[in-house]
């Protein structure tokens, strides 16, 4: 065998490519774009229009059938509602903001007779969006504020801090009750 030679090499061919690098950090957020052109008036926007055409009748399709239902009541500008299931207050409060609502509280005789209504046509006592403040006999609407509207049964509110709920009677009066009871789930929205 002959001594090694001095015959540089050429290259070889390129190695395969690398693993992607970990990805660099966000970009800053762009301007806002220029204003767009001034749109027709509302009345003149056709397509604006037929969406408003479209709410409307979907609207009055979807009211139609709850009403038939027997189970949505609007009174002023509140929409009552029941699943005509029963439940603990605090499981109403958790199923009525689930639905978008709160625990229907009847703040005039109109809202108090819609809410009996439903109390006859299930024929169960509901509890209403009231409860006892720390000083007995005070009830409050759960945003605090208290109550102003009352239609108790005569002699009630009786429970002097042992009883903070207010359940509903089918005649629509009122009564102060232990909030662990099964009362009929109804909401306002
Ligand atoms: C009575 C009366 C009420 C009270 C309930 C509790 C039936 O009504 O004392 O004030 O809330 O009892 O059981
Ligand atoms: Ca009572």
């Amino acid at each position: 065998m002959g001594p090694p030679g001095d015959m540089p090499c050429f290259p070889g061919n390129d190695g395969l490519p690398g693993a992607p690098g970990i990805p660099g950090e966000c970009g800053e957020k762009g301007e806002p774009g220029e204003r767009g052109p001034p749109g027709l008036p509302a009345h003149l926007d056709e397509e604006l229009q037929a969406t408003l055409h479209d709410f409307r009748h979907q609207i009055l399709q979807t009211r139609g059938a709850l009403s038939l239902q027997g189970s949505i009541l609007a009174v002023g500008g509140k929409v009552f509602s029941t699943n005509g299931q029963s439940a603990t207050f605090d499981a109403i409060q958790e199923a009525c903001a689930r639905a978008g609502g709160h625990i229907a509280v009847p703040r005039s005789p109109e809202e108090n007779e819609a809410i009996a209504s439903f109390v006859k046509k299930y024929n169960t006592y509901a509890y209403v969006g009231l409860t006892e403040g720390p000083s007995p006999g005070d009830f409050r609407y759960s945003d605090g504020t208290p109550v102003n509207y009352t239609n108790w049964y005569p002699g009630e509110p009786a429970g002097r801090g042992t009883e903070q709920c207010v359940e509903m009677y089918t005649d629509g009066r009122w009564n102060d009750r232990n909030c662990l009871y099964n009362r009929l789930t109804i909401c306002e929205f």
